[in-house]
């Protein structure tokens, strides 16, 4: 038995066309690999796509290789993530699923206020599959809290369970700030735990819970996951014995300066001497400096010259991170983590006393606007949502 454990490709993700690129073409590598190996099926947890509805071309090219996978008559299981869900619970997954590409295992129903969640059964290997999905701002508390675990513990034979969200016990130091929920929130005694959500290359094991990973993004998915990671890549699970396969497309070429007291000018001039000489030759650059100017601002150091100079020596693409350079005059607000839900997690811890009400007010004001809904309508309906947040607020 071998299967392949993959998730957070983020496709459409990255501002810049030539870094969107990447996270789709690490995906297809990934796919590859997986149909080389002749893996059995292939586990997708969650945020293959980086938005709901992804445009036309990344659908196309996802749609492609999904069907490759198909023709070679290799499943794929998946559960939406935090970003390939819409807040109306609308997914470009279902599509995938209604044309047989893929099948999304959270299947489940509602019972007596609680979840109760069915199994997929992958028919060539007798392995059980199951899992939730991943909801944006921390809505899937509940739907742990509600689960039957019972039925699914009870079950015979081989099982995997598929989640998207953070754990505890998975949980790296600098991510320490973001919310979290306990292991045992999961159901026990699953052969693997097929993890999502957070950007880490992560395993865990203990007597309840034999085998839990995060694989990590198939593409580092901002600056700092290029940094830290470096590259992408999945797992490949062969008769329950894991092993992770990096993906490398580039490689990544960091720079990190610290210039306290330091003048634009004598800063653009030691990045030069940093770069002078590097290997970059067909390397993605991060450039990080941190600290506070002696003189000028930051948007005084000559970036153009530096990018340049990365450029001739052959960098594929060359990037900057200044959030934390001040000058004398200046400082910006700095949060210590990179995913949006995180961020907007702490500046609302520190700045807002009434936390739900604006996540609420977030959530309302997040929904799309439905296929074939008139303008005027949809500005009626979010006004009636927000109109409801604000009531259940006096009412308290
Ligand atoms: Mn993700």
């Amino acid at each position: 038995m071998k299967f392949a454990h993959l998730a957070d490709c983020h496709i459409g993700g990255w501002r810049d066309p030539k870094m969107r690129d990447l996270s789709t073409t690490a995906f297809l590598k990934i796919i590859d690999i997986c149909i080389q190996e002749k893996v059995d099926f292939v586990l997708i947890a969650g945020d293959l796509f980086n938005t709901s509805l992804p445009g036309v071309d990344r659908l196309r090219i996802v749609t492609e290789k999904l069907k490759e996978l198909q023709d070679q008559e290799i499943p794929c299981y998946l559960i939406a993530g935090s970003h390939d869900y819409s807040p109306s619970g609308k997914t470009m997954l279902d599509v995938l699923e209604s044309a047989g590409l893929c099948m999304n295992v959270a299947k489940g129903s509602a019972k007596e206020g609680k979840l109760q969640l069915s199994f997929t059964l992958d028919k060539k290997t007798g392995i059980k599959i199951t899992g939730l999905p991943g909801l944006r701002g921390g809505l899937d508390k509940n739907h742990y809290r509600k689960l039957i675990k019972k039925n699914l513990e009870e079950e015979k034979g081989e099982k995997i369970f598929m989640f998207h969200c953070s754990l505890n016990e998975l949980k790296p130091e600098h991510l320490k700030e973001m919310e979290a929920e306990p292991l045992s929130l999961l159901p026990r005694g699953f052969n693997y735990y097929a993890g999502g959500h957070v950007h880490i290359v992560e395993k865990y094991s203990d007597e309840n819970y034999p085998v839990v990973i995060y694989p990590g993004p198939g593409f580092p998915n901002n600056f700092a996951e290029l940094e830290k990671l470096k590259h992408g890549g999945f797992y490949l699970v062969k008769d329950w014995k894991v092993g992770y396969i990096p993906i490398e497309i580039h490689p990544v070429c960091s720079f990190f300066l610290e210039v306290k007291g330091k003048s634009a000018e004598e800063v653009t001039m030691m990045l030069e001497q940093e770069i002078e000489g590097k290997k970059m030759k067909n390397a993605l650059v991060t450039i990080r400096i941190e600290g506070k100017l002696s003189k000028g601002k930051p948007y005084d150091v000559d970036f153009k010259k530096i990018f340049k100079h990365c450029y001739d020596q052959g960098a594929y693409f060359v990037m900057k991170n200044t959030h934390k350079l001040e000058s004398e005059e200046f400082r910006e607000i700095q949060v210590n983590t990179h995913a949006i839900e995180d961020i907007e997690e702490v500046l609302m811890t520190e700045h807002a006393p009434q936390k739900s009400m604006i996540r609420e007010m977030m959530h309302a004001f997040s929904d799309e606007k439905n296929e074939g809904e008139r303008i005027v309508d949809f500005e009626e309906r979010l006004f009636k949502a927000a109109d409801q947040v604000l009531e259940k607020k006096e009412e308290k």
